[in-house]
């Protein structure tokens, strides 16, 4: 690795070999939620980065998607490649159909710019508004990018954390496409599913039918620990339960900024039927949604 990309110090690096699950996803299944960093050497990460991650490759990905007993993935751009898309739409093009892409892109982006990257399998853009992340924009900056993806039939997906929901959530309800929120906003798993916090957050999405949760990064939000994260459980349940059809699963590999544990992704893959408990909300969540909002030609 070059010396300009040393990693973050106290970062923890994926897994190398994560045990085979117990829980065997139906055929089809898709990781909806995955990054790839790099190879630096390859695809330089961003000078504005806020971290700088270890190498996770494509076919460092697919041979996860593999192991786990998923068929396809959907990458999510990560901050640390800002709005270079390269690595990503290099996944894409490499994955045989089987992966698709949401983009970074600047409020300054082109139309060419963007017309590439719909023709190289990007469904979406990310508005990340993490403030450890990235140094936010704007919502007002962000309106033009909406009415501009609109050809496209892309979809937003934004990352915020519980407490700037309140200030979010104007915005979010105005958007007039479909909107997944990473994480399920982030909840503070220590405060009560019934409180105002969370119930602020189910209420963005029974007020807006535009709305999607991924209920992801239990290695991520859990204070009880892994394996079990057993305080993961509730908060997920209730939004697949809720709104079973506005719901995507997805690994988070190759994990970013985790300085506390690494999981092991089979953990991960064993957490699904504690979260969609019965075999319909399983296939809606892995499949049908999933394939709906990436693959709506197949679907
Ligand atoms: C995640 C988590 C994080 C980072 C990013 O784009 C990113 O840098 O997404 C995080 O540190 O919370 O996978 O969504």
């Amino acid at each position: 690795m070059s010396a300009a990309f040393q990693k973050t110090e106290g970062w923890l690096d994926w897994r190398a070999n994560p045990s085979t699950p117990s829980y065997k996803p139906p055929p089809g299944a898709v990781d909806a939620h995955c990054h790839v960093f790099g190879p630096g050497a390859e695809f330089p990460f961003a000078p504005e980065r806020k971290y700088t991650p270890c190498d996770a490759s494509k076919d460092q990905l697919f041979a996860l998607r593999d192991h786990l007993g998923f068929s396809r993935n959907v990458l999510v751009q990560a901050t640390c490649h800002g709005a270079d898309n390269r690595a990503t739409l290099d996944a894409i093009v490499h994955a045989n159909g089987n992966a698709k892409g949401v983009a970074s892109v600047k409020p300054s982006v082109t139309d060419e710019e963007l017309d590439a990257l719909n023709d190289g399998g990007v469904k979406g853009i990310r508005f990340n508004f993490v403030k450890r992340l990235v140094d936010p924009i704007a919502p007002e900056a962000l309106a033009g990018l909406v009415k501009r993806i609109n050809k496209y039939g892309w979809h937003i997906v934004i990352y915020f954390e519980a407490p700037d929901l309140p200030d979010l959530f104007d915005f979010i309800s105005s958007i007039d496409t479909t909107v997944v929120v990473d994480h399920m906003g982030r909840p503070n798993l220590t405060k009560s599913l019934e409180g105002p916090e969370f119930s602020l957050f189910l209420k963005l999405m029974s007020h807006n039918d535009h709305v999607w949760s991924k209920v992801t990064c239990p290695e991520r939000l859990s204070v009880s620990g892994p394996p079990s994260y057993d305080d993961f459980a509730p908060f997920a349940s209730k939004v697949v339960e809720d709104f079973p059809d506005r719901v995507l699963w997805g690994t988070d590999w190759p994990h970013p900024n985790l300085k506390s544990h690494m999981p092991d992704d089979a953990w991960l893959v064993d957490m699904i039927p504690r979260i969609a408990r019965t075999k319909e909300l399983q296939h809606k969540l892995l499949v049908d949604n999933p394939m709906r909002l990436y693959w709506p030609e197949e679907s």
